[in-house]
């Protein structure tokens, strides 16, 4: 992709409406677009990390069973009063009347609509056990939306839904998704730690979030040390096989959120633990038969009686990922991507552009690594070398590709690594070898 026709609308002031560096990045990297309060649009650069993200979580989701659906962003009242939830959710649900006076709402979360699902399509126990997830876009009337997609109104979710005829099962369900999502933070480059968790509006007794630390989290977080040189790929894993010794493991050492915490079992960790602020990228439960009893929910045993099924449900924060990872990987210039979900693999600065050795070189190596299925963000602007560095540490694109005049005497371009800043100079060829690599 040639910068000179992208659209990333890059700003040189620091909006003062944003009060975190993640918020205050995305805007400055052109990523997002505030549309109306907690509302954004999403601009091509800020698009492609959101898709990255979304291709992570459905990988890891698809490789623990979990197999995807969609549902729609609107409902229908009637569910929602067959739960009892349609007035206890009170005013952060969005309630909306159609044409016909009938009472709608944007969805919060979809319990009460995957159970219609599962209600009127799955009859026997041989139906179960299931894992349904979706991909799909949220509203909560937030009092105070803020952060930037940290917080905001309409927000992107993964949500997951599992479904069994015992409490047994229903608890490996719970642990595929914990183990699941140890890997999927993981992959995103974040350390994210489980939390034994307040269940809130969505109910049941077992339930877990996944914190990762960073000082503009919303919330107080305590937890052990231990925490912090756990590698969750590490793991060699069989979802077909026992993940209890794997829970049993990543819950043995203290983590709780502020609302669960318990100073008598956080002081036994001693010196080692650690206090910290956290932000809440992913949050599980497992509710029972919360939803299935009202609504209905059965499925004929072996012996032809109903049982009502056991659920839980199981969420992640596709969108409040994207200012997650800034918090977390960022210095003063800008952000720094972690690999696996950078928009561009490579920014291949040109020094001097009109210069027919550095454009002809430049053209090469766009080419040659394009052609290698490596993603090239060409700044091919006639602009000065520091505003082009500027704007490239600004994106975070985790290696810049510099091509100038005086190198290029010498057979040599130059390599520099985002996150570290080292600088590396050798031939062109030797670069494509180490950017394909
Ligand atoms: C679990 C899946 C649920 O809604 N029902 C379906 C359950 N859980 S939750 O904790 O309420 O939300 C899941 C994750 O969504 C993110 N999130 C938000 N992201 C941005 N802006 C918001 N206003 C917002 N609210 C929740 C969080 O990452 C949360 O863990």
């Amino acid at each position: 992709m040639r910068l000179s026709t992208y659209f990333l609308p890059v700003l040189k002031e620091t909006p003062n409406e944003a009060q975190i560096v993640s918020h205050r990045l995305m805007l400055r990297a052109g990523m997002i677009r505030q549309s109306s309060a907690g509302i954004y649009s999403w601009l091509p650069l800020g698009l492609k990390v959101l898709r990255k993200i979304e291709a992570i979580v459905r990988e890891e989701q698809n490789r623990a069973g979990a197999q995807e659906l969609l549902m729609p962003t609107i409902q229908s009242a009637e569910l929602w009063q067959e739960s009892g939830r349609y007035d206890a959710y009170g005013p952060e649900m969005l309630r909306i009347r159609d044409r016909h006076d009938r009472e709608m709402l944007y969805g919060p979360t979809n319990e009460e609509q995957i159970t219609e699902i599962f209600r009127g399509l799955a009859k026997s126990y041989r139906d179960v056990p299931k894992i349904l997830y979706h991909i799909q876009w949220k509203f909560r009337d937030e009092i105070r939306p803020r952060f930037g997609v940290m917080r905001g109104r309409e927000f992107l979710m993964k949500d997951s839904y599992s479904f069994d005829v015992s409490a047994e099962g229903a608890r490996k369900a719970y642990f595929k998704m914990f183990v699941a999502y140890l890997r999927t933070f993981a992959r995103l480059g974040l350390k994210a730690i489980p939390m034994r968790a307040d269940t809130g509006p969505i109910g049941g007794d077992l339930s877990h979030e996944f914190i990762i630390l960073a000082e503009t989290g919303e919330s107080q977080v305590f937890c052990h040390k231990s925490f912090l040189e756990k590698d969750p790929l590490a793991l060699d894993l069989d979802y077909e096989g026992d993940l209890s010794p794997v829970f049993e493991d990543w819950t043995r050492d203290y983590a709780a959120t502020e609302e669960m915490h318990d100073e008598a079992k956080a002081a036994e960790a001693g010196d080692d633990l650690v206090t910290a602020r956290g932000i809440e990228v992913g949050h599980i439960f497992y509710f029972g038969t919360k939803y299935s009893k009202p609504m209905g929910a059965v499925v004929a045993g072996p012996d032809g009686q109903p049982i009502t099924l056991e659920m839980g449900s199981y969420g992640i924060g596709v969108s409040r990922l994207v200012g997650a990872i800034i918090e977390a990987c960022h210095d003063d210039a800008g952000i720094i991507w972690p690999e696996s979900v950078a928009p561009f693999k490579v920014g291949l600065v040109n020094l001097k552009q009109g210069d027919e050795g550095t454009d002809a070189m430049c053209d090469r190596l766009n080419a040659e690594l394009a052609k290698a299925g490596v993603e090239v963000l060409y700044d091919d602007r006639d602009e000065r070398a520091g505003a082009k560095f500027a704007t490239m540490d600004l994106i975070g694109l985790p290696y810049q590709l510099v091509v100038g005049p005086k190198g290029l005497k010498d057979g040599v371009v130059e390599i520099k690594t985002r996150a570290t800043g080292e600088r590396e100079t050798l031939t062109p060829e030797a670069a494509i070898a180490k950017l394909t690599a």
